[in-house]
């Protein structure tokens, strides 16, 4: 069951600048900063609030390490912008296949690795009314990080 917006994934040409810009204007600090070769984004997660499943809100900053990953190629065909919109769950192997069963394209066999360790798998936009739609399982819920990771 999907049970909260996990992030939006926000496309941006220069990761620092973007990041102040959201510091400078909202307040919005960030929480988490990775690089994912994989998926080819540096990224930065800025924590908006915490859900009600025990996990958060966040958004996704995404500049892209190279022109042929998915975000280069899209933030050179559309500028900067929102990318992509996550849901979260507790089993996304579980959601995926129920969301493949009706007819929705699903990116990947297996979940791979989003970040902060959670697993990750997309929609294909053209099976989503134009909206690329990531599912994610945090690695572990947000409210438990705070009181093991100490
Ligand atoms: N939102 C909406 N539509 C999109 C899109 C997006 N983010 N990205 C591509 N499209 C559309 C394109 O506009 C294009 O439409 P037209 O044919 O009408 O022009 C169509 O999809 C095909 O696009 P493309 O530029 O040819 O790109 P590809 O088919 O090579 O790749 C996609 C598209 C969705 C398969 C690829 O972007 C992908 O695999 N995405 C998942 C991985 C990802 O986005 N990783 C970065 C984020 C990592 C994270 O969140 O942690
Ligand atoms: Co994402």
């Amino acid at each position: 069951m999907l049970t909260r917006i996990d992030h939006i994934g926000i496309a941006c040409f220069d990761l620092d600048k973007t990041v102040e810009f959201y510091r400078a204007t909202y307040g919005f600090e960030v929480f988490h900063t990775e690089v994912n070769e994989e998926q080819g984004v540096r990224e930065a997660m800025l924590k908006i609030n915490e859900t009600s499943d025990g996990g958060a809100s966040y958004l996704q900053l995404l500049e892209p390490t190279r022109e042929d990953s998915a975000v280069g190629k899209w933030l050179a065909k559309n500028g900067e912008g929102v990318h992509h919109i996550a849901f979260g769950t507790a089993d996304v192997d579980g959601d995926a296949a129920a969301i493949r069963e009706k007819g929705v394209r699903v990116l990947y066999d297996e979940p791979r690795i989003g970040s902060m360790g959670s697993r990750i798998t997309f929609l294909h936009p053209k099976d989503c009314h134009g909206v690329l739609t990531e599912l994610v399982t945090s690695a572990k819920p947000s409210s438990d990080q705070s009181s093991t990771e100490h």
